[in-house]
């Protein structure tokens, strides 16, 4: 099924400078096939008003991942923030499917959505950043869908107040109590002063309302557009991880929160320079047991950086970045999988190709892992690249059709073309 020798690009270069030049010699819509053929043609959904971010996971208990739009075309309290479509592709289908569109209230200009259980019910709910309202900066919906229902039931929001325009969240548990906490990435600060926000769960178990601490404010980068939590430096905590725009870096603060303390404890934030950082995704890409990152640079293109910290260290280090072009402008998502199912943690990353946008039907570009054990420089194949564009604003992976290979959904924010959810369907027969 699949033509590496046909699709074979790999625009890895070490420095700015040459990417730059190359960019310049029309390297950027050159004409040449780079089209990969192992992701299916993209089905096309519809969701609520410019969808800007999406996210996977099965809110009716299932198994099959469904899909849900932060919508960032909403004002007031009223809107329609969330959408959800749960997933009815029949195992192993290579088609799509999905219920009828769901809009849910969430808070104004929402921007992300996160799956987590706050109560303790055994069911995903849902937390939105919503970069509209400084006081109804983070909601929380729980979830009251009947398991197995084909039908989404979350409660109104409950509002909780994160940073200046909280425009990202993230979900894990920081303090090792076993009760999901929240992560806000605040994009209103130039200057990075409270770009990351931390509020602790305290939601009683089975409790109808959810119920957080205060935000405590980090500062991080300047606009933050990435956000991620994982075990920078192996010592079981999990770390924050934010990649920001005007900074052009990616900032890691360690978790040192005493474990079942009522109030968190970062140190940082040390900084990593990449042009132009947007999302982050980690993945041990060197099988080293170290977290490595892959961070999407709107510039056009990825940077993979190897982690190089000393096991329980409180310093961060991290390679020199690898940076790798994805044939598109506005690479504003990565997701990090085994696409391909050889052990391997590859990456897919989203052009949204506004600047050459009618031109270009690159909107996904898929790199294959093929970093030898242990090596000190990331070593990737591609990029594949695919159709949806322009306007692919996000990007996030799992199995939709149940063949145990993760699949693509991309969000869509073509205002005058597609404006919705991508479904991709990985076919890898290898
Ligand atoms: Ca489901
Ligand atoms: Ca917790
Ligand atoms: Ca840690
Ligand atoms: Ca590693």
């Amino acid at each position: 099924m699949k033509n590496y020798d046909k699709a074979r690009a790999n625009f890895r270069t070490g420095t700015l400078l040459a990417c730059i030049a190359m960019v310049l010699t029309g390297c950027v819509g050159d004409g040449g096939d780079y089209s990969g053929d192992v992701f299916m043609e993209p089905v096309f959904f519809d969701a609520g008003p410019l969808v800007w971010t999406i996210t996977l996971g099965d809110i009716n208990g299932d198994d099959k991942p469904d899909v849900m739009t932060a919508n960032v075309l909403t004002t007031g309290l009223s809107a329609n923030g969330v959408s959800v479509r749960l997933n009815t592709t029949p195992v192993g289908s290579m088609i799509p499917t999905f219920g009828p569109l769901a809009n849910f209230q969430a808070g104004p200009a929402t921007s992300q959505v996160a799956l987590a259980d706050f109560n303790d019910d055994n069911v995903l709910d849902i937390v939105t950043a919503n970069s509209g309202n400084i006081g109804h900066g983070i909601s929380v919906l729980m979830n009251r869908t009947v398991l197995g229902d084909e039908t989404a039931v979350f409660t109104e929001p409950k509002f909780f107040r994160g940073g200046a325009i909280t425009h990202l969240v993230s979900v894990g548990d920081l303090n090792a109590d076993g009760k999901p906490d929240l992560v806000t990435g605040n994009a209103g600060t130039a200057v990075g002063r409270n770009a990351v926000s931390v509020l602790l769960n305290i939601t009683e178990p089975g409790a109808v309302e959810p119920d957080f601490t205060p935000a405590t404010n980090y500062d991080g980068g300047g606009i933050s557009e990435g956000l991620v939590l994982g075990d920078i430096n192996n010592d079981g905590k999990l770390d924050i991880v934010e990649g920001n725009t005007l900074g052009s870096s990616v900032t890691i603060l360690l978790n040192q929160t005493v474990d079942g303390a009522l109030t968190p404890n970062f140190i940082g934030p040390t900084k990593f320079r990449v042009l132009l950082g947007t999302a982050v995704d980690l993945g041990d890409f060197n099988q080293d047991g170290r977290l490595d990152m892959v961070v999407a640079s709107t510039f056009g293109g990825t940077y993979v950086l190897l982690n190089e910290t000393v096991p329980g260290e409180l310093e961060p280090a991290f390679s020199k970045p690898t940076f790798y072009f994805t044939r598109g402008d506005v690479t504003e998502g990565v997701v990090v999988r085994d696409f391909d199912g050889d052990g391997l943690l590859d990456y897919a990353a989203n052009n949204n190709n506004i600047f050459t946008f009618k031109f270009k039907r690159d909107g996904v570009a898929v790199y294959y892992n093929r970093t030898p054990q242990g090596a000190d420089t990331p070593v990737f194949d591609g990029p594949y690249t695919y159709s949806p564009s322009p306007g692919a604003n996000s990007i996030a992976s799992a199995d939709i059709n149940g063949d145990d290979l993760p699949d693509l959904a991309v969000g869509m924010v073509d205002p005058g073309g597609n404006n919705g959810v991508a479904i991709l369907i990985n076919t890898e027969s290898e």
